[in-house]
C-alpha cells in the first residue's frame, strides 16, 4: 500500500510537473517545422522524388517550411478536394511565393522549383489532415496532420530530421545493379559515392536483370529468322524507377540515366530504348531539340505494337522521340481512361532507331540532360 501510495504521489508529482511545463510553454505557441523536398546523389543520377519526411503532425496555428533539395523540379502543393488536378505549369491556377496559408478551402502551390531557390512556408490555421502533392510527380505526396492546439504531438523536429535522412537514404540507395561504367554522365568521385551505396540484389536490379534476360531470349530467336534488320540488335534502358510508400503517402526513386547507353552497332542495325520508370518521362533526342518536347518529331512513325520508330541516315540528322513514359494507373470505380496517351500500358514506352551510316551519334534526354542523362551510339560499317 505504501508502495502504491508512493507510485501514486510520484505520478501526481509528474503530472504537476507536466502541468507546470505546459503552463511555462503555452500549448498555443506557434511553432515552425522544417521538411525537405527531394534528394539526389552528388552526380544527380539518382533522384528521390519525395517529401522528406512525408508525414508531419503539427498544431493548428503552426507552420511548415519546405526546403527544395534537388536539381530535379518539384512543387509543394495543397489542392482543394474535388478540384481537377492541375498541370504544373498552370498551378492553382497561379502560384504562391515564399509564404502561404492553407485551411483546405483555397488551393496553394509553388511554381516548379529546384535546389537553391526560395523556401516555401505554409501556415495551417485550422485542424485537419491535408495532403501535400508535387504537381510534377504524381507519385510524390504526403500528409500534414494539423491537430487542435490542446492535443499533444507525437514527434519533435529532431525526429523529423532523422526520418527525412532515413527516407532519403532508402530511396537513393535503391540501386538497379548498374555500375558507373554503364552510364555516361557519372563522374569519378560521384560515381564512387553512389557505388558505395549500392546493394545489388534489391527488387530494381531483379527487374532490370529479368528484362535483359527476356531480351537475350528474343534476340536468340530473331537471329534464326533472316530479314529482321529492323529488329533491335541492342537495347538501352532509358531510366529506371520504383514507387515506395510510407503511411503518409508515395515516394519514388528514379535513376535518371541511360543504362548501358553508350553502344556500338553496325550500319543498318537498330537500337531500342525503353523506359522502366513509373514516374519520370524521358526523351531520346538526336541533333536539334524541337520546341515541342512532348510530341515525337515528324520523322517518327508508330509500330504495330505501339513502339515508336525512326531511321537516321547520317550523324547530322535530327530525331526526337517525344515523351517515353508510363501512364498513370486507372483507379477502381473511376472511368477507365480511353485516351491512349494517358491510360496504363498504352503509352509509348519504347523508341527504335535504325542507323544507316557509320559515325558517332550523340543523344540526350531533352528533359534531363541537365542532370547528366546523355548517351552515344557508335555505328561501324
Ligand atoms: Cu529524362
Amino acid at each position: 500500500m505504501q508502495v502504491l501510495k508512493a507510485v501514486c504521489s510520484a505520478r501526481v508529482f509528474v503530472a504537476l510537473l507536466a502541468l507546470a511545463v505546459a503552463v511555462a510553454a503555452p500549448a498555443n505557441a506557434q511553432q515552425n517545422w522544417h521538411a525537405k523536398v527531394g534528394a539526389e546523389t552528388p552526380d544527380m543520377a539518382r533522384q528521390a522524388l519525395a517529401f522528406l519526411p512525408n508525414e508531419l503532425w503539427i498544431h493548428a496555428g503552426d507552420s511548415v517550411t519546405w526546403t527544395f533539395n534537388s536539381d530535379e523540379i518539384h512543387t509543394v502543393s495543397f489542392l482543394v478536394v474535388g478540384q481537377a488536378f492541375p498541370p504544373f505549369p498552370v498551378g492553382c491556377p497561379g502560384f504562391s511565393f515564399g509564404v502561404a496559408s492553407f485551411d483546405g478551402s483555397t488551393c496553394v502551390t509553388t511554381p516548379p522549383t529546384v535546389k537553391g531557390q526560395p523556401n516555401f512556408t505554409v501556415s495551417f490555421p485550422s485542424a485537419g489532415n491535408y495532403k501535400v502533392q508535387c504537381l510534377v510527380h504524381n507519385t510524390m505526396n504526403g500528409v500534414v496532420h494539423v491537430l487542435d492546439a490542446s492535443l499533444s504531438l507525437p514527434h519533435n523536429q529532431a525526429f523529423y530530421d532523422a526520418e527525412a535522412m532515413r527516407e532519403a537514404r532508402n530511396l537513393l540507395t535503391d540501386n538497379d545493379g548498374a555500375t558507373s561504367a554503364d552510364m555516361k554522365g557519372m563522374n569519378g568521385a560521384a560515381a564512387a559515392s553512389s557505388m558505395k551505396m549500392s546493394h545489388s540484389m534489391d527488387s530494381i536490379s531483379v527487374r532490370v536483370l529479368a528484362e535483359e534476360k527476356r531480351h537475350s531470349a528474343i534476340s536468340a530467336k530473331l537471329a534464326d529468322s533472316p530479314g529482321n534488320a529492323a529488329e533491335p540488335s541492342t537495347r538501352v534502358t532509358a531510366g529506371v524507377g520504383e514507387i515506395a510508400s510510407t503511411p503518409g503517402g508515395l515516394q519514388t526513386n528514379s535513376l535518371v540515366r541511360f543504362v548501358k547507353g553508350t553502344v556500338q552497332i553496325h550500319a543498318g542495325q537498330t537500337v531500342e530504348w525503353s523506359n522502366s520508370d513509373p514516374e519520370e518521362p524521358h526523351t531520346i533526342t538526336f541533333g536539334t531539340e524541337p520546341e515541342d518536347l512532348f510530341d515525337p518529331s515528324p520523322n517518327v512513325t508508330v509500330d504495330p505494337d505501339g513502339g515508336l520508330r525512326a531511321v537516321l541516315n547520317s550523324p547530322s540528322d535530327s530525331v526526337h522521340s517525344g515523351f517515353i513514359l508510363q501512364a498513370l494507373d486507372d483507379q477502381p470505380c473511376m472511368p477507365v481512361n480511353s485516351n491512349p496517351n494517358n491510360s496504363i500500358a498504352l503509352n509509348h514506352t519504347r523508341f527504335r532507331v535504325t542507323f544507316m551510316a557509320p559515325g558517332t551519334y550523340n543523344y540526350l534526354c531533352a528533359l534531363h540532360d541537365g542532370l547528366g542523362m546523355v548517351g552515344e551510339v557508335v555505328v561501324v560499317p
